[in-house]
């Protein structure tokens, strides 16, 4: 942070710019990629029409490009990972941008089922959170699966936004692949568009992962998972759905514009054979899903008046 803050309850500097991901009004287009790490960011940049026409790394490591697909602004932001960091993404860029937000989530998964087999992109019709019930981890531990049960909380599902899901899975088939000798032996990466999602507080403890270092009861929580219908893992998008919901019921006027977020997942373990996808075969599956999303959220109309209304892209 460079410069002094103006307003404790929502901070931001003298030139409007939030406090943590650092930007300001025309800075952010009003469809967004979020990932986590800044090398699948450029990938999905390279997709653009030409350079980028803003950049900028915050403080505190949020990395927003912004730029043309097919003569459409749109920007990626790399947010790190987890809930906390969905949450402080998802507001700030709201307080900078007018009209509509759509957010797709291009993210990696682990993968409990074998319709999901690594190479293949997911995009969940619903997630589910998991969330660690700290309280009960200071009862006497009973059994695995009262344990499960008590420290970890499943949320009802939240469905993606039909029109983002649609258009993600088009993008992606259309875009598919050749099968490789290189990668995934020769075997051509598909899509799949029916499953359930959990998102985990977590990528230990409430992925169901074990360590003799910490008491984290989740012997049986793999399976109590699995009883939901869930076939994947990640750590966002459930809090993407939720906040969508959250500002879609918030906000009160016609071009207050509202919010749409769906996701796409490449998954990049197996934890049912214990497989981990190679740097290579990342790099078939970012630059393939890369590009397919940026045509969906392309795809999704947002009407004149529902668009931010001068930016870099002006
Ligand atoms: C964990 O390795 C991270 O990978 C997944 C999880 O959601 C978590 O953020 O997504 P990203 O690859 O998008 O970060
Ligand atoms: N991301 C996750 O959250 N879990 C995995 O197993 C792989 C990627």
């Amino acid at each position: 942070m460079k410069e002094t803050l103006l307003d404790a309850n929502f901070p931001r500097d003298a030139q409007g710019r939030t406090y943590h991901v650092g930007t300001k009004p025309g800075e952010v287009a009003n469809r967004i990629i979020t990932v986590g790490d800044h090398t699948r960011a450029r990938r999905i940049a390279t997709n653009f029409d030409g350079p980028p026409l803003f950049e900028s790394e915050s403080h505190r490591k949020f990395l927003t490009i912004t730029g043309l697909f097919k003569g459409v602004p749109i920007t990626v932001v790399s947010i790190g990972m987890g809930f906390s960091l969905v949450d402080f993404f998802i507001r700030e860029v709201r307080a900078v941008l007018q009209g509509d937000m759509f957010v797709v989530r291009l993210g990696s998964c682990g993968s409990l089922s074998q319709d999901a087999p690594i190479g293949s992109v997911v995009v969940p019709l619903q997630s589910v959170g998991v969330l660690q019930n700290y309280d009960a981890f200071l009862e006497d531990a009973a059994n695995p699966a009262a344990d499960a049960a008590r420290c970890y909380h499943i949320t009802k599902p939240l469905p993606a936004d039909a029109v983002l899901h649609r258009a993600l899975v088009d993008a992606l088939k259309a875009r598919l692949p050749p099968a490789q000798e290189s990668v995934f032996g020769g075997r051509q990466p598909s899509v799949v568009d029916n499953l359930v999602n959990a998102s985990t507080d977590s990528f230990y403890s409430s992925q169901g992962r074990t360590t003799p270092f910490f008491e984290d009861r989740n012997s049986a929580l793999i399976e109590r998972i699995q009883a939901h219908g869930v076939s994947t893992f990640e750590m966002e998008t459930y809090l993407l759905s939720h906040l969508a919901r959250s500002h879609n019921r918030a906000v009160h006027t016609a071009t207050d514009g509202e919010m749409r977020v769906a996701a796409a997942q490449i998954v990049f373990a197996n934890r049912t054979t214990a497989a981990f996808v190679t740097p290579a075969e990342v790099e078939v599956l970012e630059r393939w899903a890369g590009g397919a999303v940026c045509e969906a959220l392309v795809a999704a109309e947002i009407s004149a008046e529902r668009l931010h209304p001068k930016g870099v892209w002006s």
